[in-house]
Formats: C-alpha cells, sequence, structure tokens
C-alpha cells in the first residue's frame, strides 16, 4: 500500500516536471530583425533548470556551440555541427555563453540563463572578439 503510494507520487512529479519544462526556439540568421549581421534570435534566453533550447538552422553555415569555459561548474558543454538543429536540455543552473563558430569574430553570440543567476564575474576573462564582447556585456545586463 504505501510502496504503491510512494510510485503514484513519484510518477506525479515526474509529469508535473514534463508539464512545467520548457522549450525555447532560438533562430541562427544571417540579419536580425533590427537589421545587424549574424545573430542568434532571441540573443539573451532566460530558462529554468530542465527547460530546453531548440537552435533552428533559420539561414545556412551557422552552429551553436557553448564557448570554452563559458559554462556553471558541472554543466555539460555543447556544440552542433553547421547547419545543425540542435537541442540541448539545460539542467544546471547558471550562464552559458554560446556562439556560432564561423561567425564568432562578427559577433555572433547568445547567452543563456538557467535560474536566477548573476552574471559570473570571469564570464569574458577568456579571448572574446571586440564584437562578441560587446553583444556579450549587451546580454549581460538583463541579468
Ligand atoms: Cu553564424
Amino acid at each position: 500500500m504505501i510502496r504503491k503510494l510512494t510510485i503514484g507520487l513519484a510518477l506525479a512529479a515526474l509529469m508535473s516536471g514534463a508539464a512545467f519544462a520548457e522549450t525555447i526556439e532560438v533562430q541562427m540568421l544571417n540579419k536580425g530583425s533590427e537589421g545587424e549581421r549574424m545573430v542568434f534570435e532571441p540573443a539573451f534566453v532566460q530558462a529554468q533548470p530542465g527547460d530546453t533550447i531548440k537552435f533552428l538552422a533559420a539561414d545556412k553555415g551557422h552552429n551553436a556551440e557553448v564557448n570554452k569555459g563559458m559554462l556553471p561548474d558541472g554543466a555539460e558543454a555543447f556544440k552542433g555541427k553547421i547547419n545543425e538543429e540542435i537541442e540541448v536540455t539545460l539542467d544546471v543552473k547558471g550562464v552559458y555563453g554560446v556562439i556560432c563558430k564561423p561567425h564568432f569574430a562578427m559577433g555572433m553570440v547568445m547567452t543563456i540563463a538557467v535560474g536566477d543567476v548573476d552574471a559570473p564575474e570571469d564570464f569574458l576573462e577568456g579571448r572574446v572578439p571586440r564584437k562578441a564582447k560587446q553583444r556579450f556585456e549587451a546580454q549581460l545586463a538583463n541579468l
């Protein structure tokens, strides 16, 4: 009896978790809606642990990958191939910096915040091209 109840509760917890987790779509574009070149749109995503981010290859020639060192401790990095649509489920709270490798120097970057978090102090300490840095700074201002 108690065992059945426990299983029932576990199932209910699982199902409610699934119901609340969201999938958020991010487009990879040659030109953004405000006319700027080589962008992820939206460039800043506020997610919750367990949410899925889906990168859509709306235009060709882009990829989505976590920039080296720009992810929370304990989180797993991801790396999509060029033209590949990838879905990543982010369970670890923190800030993730995502880049498009071919257009990193042109500033094709975006930021995902998972949970209610502050920008890590060392987020922009690595080698980041100027244009990318400016966009990251603007994105981090959302935190
Ligand atoms: Cu790109």
